[in-house]
């Protein structure tokens, strides 16, 4: 430590230090970039991660660099509500969400890392004659695509959720709903960790505080990338950048077909358990669990406006507070920790978009908008089938950019749930 200000703000460490934890090893190694590079992933979130990961696992490419222009988790991969399921309407979609699923369940074996998954179910609250026939339609869409899905009555649900509004004169009466048992929530922090260690463990290079401002292209061929910290080449380049992805693909001369909006959700204060599910409630436009600090977690839709400002608008808090007001009226007691958001990437469909783009050499992993977290394990393995291949996997196949032209779109905005 050189001067007095740096001593109090890394005192922290220095207790750390004191406390005899001066040696541990750092759980990945903080790379300085290398010339060049087999593979590059822009973007150490969840999915950028996991891709260096699968690339080094599954097809023993382990020359790569994730370039991270903050911190790796920093996006939404650090700023999500953590829920994950696979309640999708369409067979592409459980085939992709399950798998992921499928992966979640063994992530923390696979990367000898606690993610803390709790499968403690995901209902959907039913408000009216017409929600539960679409939820029991929703529900019979999931069993014919071999998800498990149960429908509930006020009885069930009351039971589950005693603290929720029953009142007869409520302005939502619950009147059932549905549930996925295997649907849950995953310590969001915990995945970008686990990847990243397990992926420097096997030779990949995480880059931090390395943005991507330009692309180097050879006979209309990506080649490369120039960032804050000089050019980088690489064979070829993948893009998993969420809310920042139109920006970043035009740089290469690529236009895509996402919109980017702000996404905010919130914490109260810690308090014993009181929800020992996830809820959710699309006729009010909210959803709430409680982590496993005690915080209950609250989240709602996304802005109204495109935007780049990580900030959320007061007119969702507002409606969302209103709703949890309406569905929770003891929650009122509750004071307010944090508020925040993140930038995503919408598209027209609500569904992803993983495979090549049309300049050779550039990927992209894109376009899960508000529900990407739940898609990171099979984001990664997919997006890193093709760059190590140049073939599509199977699972991604239908999820190709050529379908915003072919209109062969996968329309899962009903099952996105509550954001979009
Ligand atoms: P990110 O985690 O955003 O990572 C992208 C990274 O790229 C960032 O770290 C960024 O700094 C970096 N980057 C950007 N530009 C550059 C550049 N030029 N150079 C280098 N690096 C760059 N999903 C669910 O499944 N369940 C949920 O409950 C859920 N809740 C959500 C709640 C909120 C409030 C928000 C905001 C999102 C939620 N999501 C949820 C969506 C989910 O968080 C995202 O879809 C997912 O995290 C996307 O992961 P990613 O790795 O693609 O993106
Ligand atoms: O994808 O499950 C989801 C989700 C819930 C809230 C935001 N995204």
């Amino acid at each position: 430590m050189k001067n007095p200000n740096q001593r109090a703000r890394y005192s922290a460490w220095n207790l750390l230090a004191a406390a005899g934890h001066d040696d541990w090893a750092p759980a990945w190694l903080d790379a300085e970039p290398r010339p060049r590079y087999d593979v590059i992933i822009v973007g150490g979130g969840g999915h950028g991660l996991a891709t260096a990961y699968y690339l080094a696992k599954n097809h023993g490419i382990t020359n790569v660099a994730v370039l991270e222009k903050g911190y790796i988790g920093g996006g939404n991969t650090g700023r999500n509500t953590t829920i994950v399921r696979s309640n999708y309407l369409y067979p592409q979609s459980a085939q992709l969400y399950g798998f992921s699923l499928d992966l979640y369940e063994k992530l923390a074996q696979e990367l000898n890392f606690n993610i803390m998954f709790s499968q403690r179910g995901l209902v959907t609250l039913a408000h009216s004659r017409h929600d539960l026939d679409s939820m029991s339609r929703w529900a019979n869409a999931m069993l014919f695509n071999g998800i498990a899905a149960e429908m509930l009555d006020t009885a069930q649900i009351l039971e589950m959720m005693p603290r929720v509004n029953f009142s007869r004169d409520a302005r939502f009466p619950i009147l059932g709903g549905f549930l996925q048992r295997r649907a849950g929530a995953v310590r969001h922090d915990a995945v970008a960790w686990g990847f990243a260690r397990a992926a420097s463990a096997l030779g990949v290079d995480i880059v931090q505080n390395c943005s991507v401002r330009g692309f180097i292209k050879q006979d209309g061929r990506v080649v490369g990338v120039q960032t804050n910290r000089g050019d980088i080449r690489a064979e070829r380049v993948g893009l998993a950048v969420s809310g920042r992805t139109s920006q970043v693909a035009e740089m290469a001369g690529v236009r895509l077909p996402v919109i980017t909006y702000a996404l905010q959700a919130m914490v109260s204060e810690s308090v014993k358990p009181v929800l020992d599910t996830v809820m959710l409630s699309p006729a009010v436009g909210a959803y709430w669990s409680q982590s496993d600090k005690g915080e209950v977690v609250i989240g709602g839709a996304l802005d109204h406006f495109p935007s780049y400002a990580q900030r959320g608008s007061f007119a969702i808090k507002q409606q969302v507070l209103a709703a949890t007001m309406e569905m929770f009226p003891s929650f009122g007691r509750l004071r307010l920790l944090r508020q925040w958001a993140g930038i995503v990437d919408v598209v027209q469909d609500s569904s992803p978009i993983i495979g090549p783009t049309p300049v050779p050499g550039l990927f992209i992993n894109c376009g899960w908008g508000t529900g990407g977290f739940k898609g990171i394990p099979v984001g990664g393995w997919t997006l890193a089938h093709v760059l190590a291949t140049g073939k599509n996997h199977p699972l991604a196949e239908p999820f190709q950019l050529q379908r915003f032209q072919t209109g062969r779109l996968i329309d899962e905005a009903a099952a996105a749930g509550i954001a979009h």
